[in-house]
């Protein structure tokens, strides 16, 4: 697996997009091994189970002894402040039913295919977040005039591209002092899996997924903005070598629990004539969905489904929908669906296209077989 073409790849600089008719690679399959979406099906739930909730982990899951544990805040602060777990949790508490998403959904359906962790669509999730929001523990570290940024440093070490880092993420100061963010330490009423940051994470709402920072170690208030890998190089909108522009909030998507049952291999679905109630979920990062189309011709013709009230869980949360459908029409056809947000945004039918693939909200397709009862 490693060969001396992999070796020399951890060297060289910028991320590779693969040849047009490029198989996937074992260094693919095994970040895709390693990092799990969520199993389609499990859209049926309001909050994901922990283990069927997706998971990307850049480099290995440190081992964190809970009761070691601290957290530095430092800076440019009135009062540099260590908090260990006991500490923490005496602080008052909120809970946000929080979808995520990675910034790299969907990346292995670009053409040509940006090598990374080759995510089709399943890298999302929704779960009860609880902890203390950040804004509490800035706000006791009194956060100085002048200040810009807030970094966020995890206990994860590796190399990436040939920059050797702990795993950092910046936000701005106004999203980190807006009240929603959290320094979370449970996760579906139960202390943080090791998987998903034990003991203590950052959750940054409608955020997509490369700023909710694991294993939290350090918040550091910068009166400069953050220049760190994972802001500076890794997650931007780039169609070469240029700068390109920062990836932020999470782009909106409605996705389909996939119906009837698979073929094994190809995952086909088949689905009988008749009527099927067709579900799934939908979620921005920029504001409320207003409207989920659904096609089941292909892409010819769009029908608008049913959204379920707003999730009472809360703002951050995806939002369930339906569409009737009567299928008639024995033989191969595909399901699509697509969301539109209060801005605006839609979905796009063609690939929204950029060198390191990411946030490519493309519409979802499900070949369906269907046939006669
Ligand atoms: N410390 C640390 N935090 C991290 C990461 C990481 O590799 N190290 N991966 C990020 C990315 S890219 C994503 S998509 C989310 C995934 O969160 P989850 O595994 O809990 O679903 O964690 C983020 N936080
Ligand atoms: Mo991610």
């Amino acid at each position: 697996m490693t060969s001396p073409n992999s070796v020399q790849r951890f060297v060289s600089a910028p991320a590779r997009v693969a040849a047009p008719d490029e198989a996937l690679s074992l260094d693919e399959l095994q970040l895709a091994a390693r990092n799990h979406g969520m199993p389609l099906e499990a859209l049926r739930y309001d909050v994901t189970p922990a283990g069927l909730h997706y998971l990307l982990v850049h480099y290995d899951i440190p081992f964190v002894d809970a009761a070691g544990w601290r957290l530095a805040v430092t800076g440019h602060v009135a009062r540099e402040l260590t908090i260990d777990l006991a500490a923490l949790r005496s602080m008052p508490r909120t809970t946000r039913r929080v979808t995520f998403e990675c910034a790299g959904n969907g990346r292995a359906r670009l053409s040509p295919r940006p090598i990374s962790q080759p995510w089709l669509t399943e890298a999302v999730g929704t779960a009860e977040w609880a902890g203390v929001p950040l804004a509490t523990v800035l706000g006791e570290a009194g956060v100085l005039p002048g200040a810009v940024d807030v970094a966020f440093t995890g206990a994860d070490h590796g190399i990436e591209r040939g920059v050797e880092q702990d795993y950092a993420r910046g936000l701005g100061l106004s999203d980190a002092m807006d009240g929603e963010v959290l320094l979370a330490d449970e996760m579906n009423g139960a202390p943080l899996p090791p998987q998903h940051g034990a003991p203590v994470r950052l959750v940054a709402p409608g955020w997509y997924g490369m700023a909710q920072v694991k294993w939290l170690q350090r918040v550091n208030v910068l009166d400069r903005p953050f220049d760190g890998f994972q802001n500076a190089t890794a997650y931007r909108f780039k169609q070469g070598d240029e700068a390109g522009e920062p990836v932020t909030r999470i782009l909106p998507r409605a996705l389909m629990v996939p119906p009837g049952f698979p073929d094994f291999m190809s995952r086909v679905r088949i689905v009988d004539t008749g009527r099927h109630l067709l579900t799934g979920r939908t979620w921005s990062g920029w504001g409320p969905i207003t409207g989920v189309e659904v096609s089941t011709d292909g892409g010819a013709t769009w029908g608008d489904a049913a959204l379920d009230p707003a999730d009472p869980g809360g703002r951050w949360a995806w939002r369930k929908w339906s569409y009737e459908w009567a299928a008639v029409t024995e033989g191969p056809t595909e399901l699509l669906c697509r969301a539109t947000d209060q801005l605006g945004q839609v979905q796009p039918v063609e690939q929204p296209w950029n060198r390191q693939g990411m946030a490519n909200n493309m519409v979802q397709r499900i070949p369906v077989l269907v046939r006669g009862g």
